[in-house]
């Protein structure tokens, strides 16, 4: 079903259907802007097709985001914040009262409330905006602290499981039914090279110590809202991937994605490297909220983390290419091989940057 006011018309949402179009830069579901008109105002709501292709089990997702929606709106409440409606997403239900509607094709779709004037960025303009998002995403961290049983579901297994994605590049390199691997030799040989990266995280958690937790696990900077007029960090979106994980693999993706100005399939080298007045602002917007809640080994790690979750993320690309592009949406030939060069190159320059980035987080301890 491509139709969005019919797919509209299944949830709780009362008004005449003005119009929907496409919205966002997400590389994984499709997502529309709807407008309605109820009683003489004009209302806007999120209407999100979501990839089947990604997520094996949209209903048990939809679980975890309206408990996690819940837990977070209940602790705003507790602690007086204004303007609830803005900082956390609310998921509309189906008619039949599910968060969802599944339809004739077998596609899943939801329906938010539209957060209204606050917009993400792909790229940060600013040291403030850095501050606002880190701090944001720090806050969501320790929110859900205390989250409480039963476990959030596992949305896609082995998400961060450095290991298992790997395994899935060498078995496309070894496949490589496109023959492109012979147009990524160097990058090839650069997840080769450091394959090690991907067993000091799962090492420290079997060794209890690193705690599991309940995480975002996608906090790409254009997974925040920032409010249009005063900058601040509104409201974290995205939450397909809320499960349990890494309070690293929160940061490290954060920083991955602010790290550097340029954007995430900037073609030309020369442009990505380490911003590490960019980190700075990151850092100390992370453990502004986040910062009661992370033990010594998690502070020890925040660098390691950015180093890792830029090499998984480099790697999920570059296994994305061999393979035809069917995970990441790509607009051009050759951009999930630029978007896997531009994170090996700024995996190159955390490596150069490591000892003043860790002078840094000593700061902070
Ligand atoms: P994807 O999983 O494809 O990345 P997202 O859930 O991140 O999809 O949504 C894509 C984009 O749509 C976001 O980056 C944001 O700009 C916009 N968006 C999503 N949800 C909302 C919302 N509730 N209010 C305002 N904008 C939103
Ligand atoms: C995807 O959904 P989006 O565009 O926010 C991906 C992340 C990657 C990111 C890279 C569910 O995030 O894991 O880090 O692209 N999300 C999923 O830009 O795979
Ligand atoms: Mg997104």
């Amino acid at each position: 079903m491509s139709n969005v006011s019919l797919v509209l018309k299944q949830f709780r949402v009362e008004g005449e259907f003005l119009s929907a179009r496409p919205t966002g830069s997400g590389h994984i579901n499709d997502t529309y802007l709807a407008q309605v008109q109820r009683a003489g105002h004009i209302l806007l709501y999120i209407v999100q097709r979501i990839n089947r292709y990604v997520f094996p089990d949209p209903p048990a997702m939809m679980e975890n985001i309206v408990r996690v929606t819940l837990h977070i709106r209940r602790k705003l409440e507790k602690r007086g914040a204004h303007d609830i409606s803005r900082r956390v997403l609310r998921v509309i239900l189906s008619h039949d009262g599910a968060p969802y509607f599944r339809d004739p094709e077998g596609d899943y779709w939801r329906v938010y409330d539209y957060i209204e004037k606050a917009r993400s960025y792909d790229t940060l303009n600013s040291f403030d905006q850095a501050f606002e998002a880190a701090r944001l995403f720090g806050r969501f961290l320790e929110i859900l602290h205390d989250f409480p049983d039963p476990p959030l579901h596992e949305t896609i297994p082995g998400f961060h499981d450095g290991q298992k994605r790997l395994e899935a590049f060498q078995k496309a390199l070894a496949g490589d039914p496109f023959n492109r691997a012979k147009t990524a030799r160097p990058e090839i040989d650069f997840v080769l090279a450091n394959a090690g990266l991907f067993t000091v995280l799962p090492d420290l958690v079997k060794e209890g110590k690193i705690p599991m937790r309940a995480t975002h696990n996608d906090t790409k900077v254009n997974n925040v809202l920032l409010d249009e007029t005063t900058g601040e960090g509104i409201c974290v979106i995205d939450l397909d991937t809320v499960m349990p994980g890494l309070s690293l693999y929160d940061f490290g993706d954060l920083a991955r994605s602010t790290l550097c100005s340029a954007a995430e399939d900037e073609p030309d080298a020369a442009q990505i490297a380490v911003d590490l007045s960019r980190f700075h602002a990151i850092l100390r917007g992370f453990l502004a909220t986040a910062g009661g809640i992370l033990t010594e080994t998690e502070r020890s790690c925040l660098v390691f983390s950015t180093k890792m979750m830029t090499q998984i993320i480099g790697v999920r690309f570059l296994t994305d290419y061999l393979l035809g592009d069917n995970y990441f949406k790509v607009h051009r030939e050759g951009q999930n091989l630029d978007r896997s060069r531009r994170q090996f190159k700024l995996v190159q320059s955390i490596m150069e940057n490591e000892e003043r980035m860790e002078a840094l987080v000593k700061k902070y301890s």
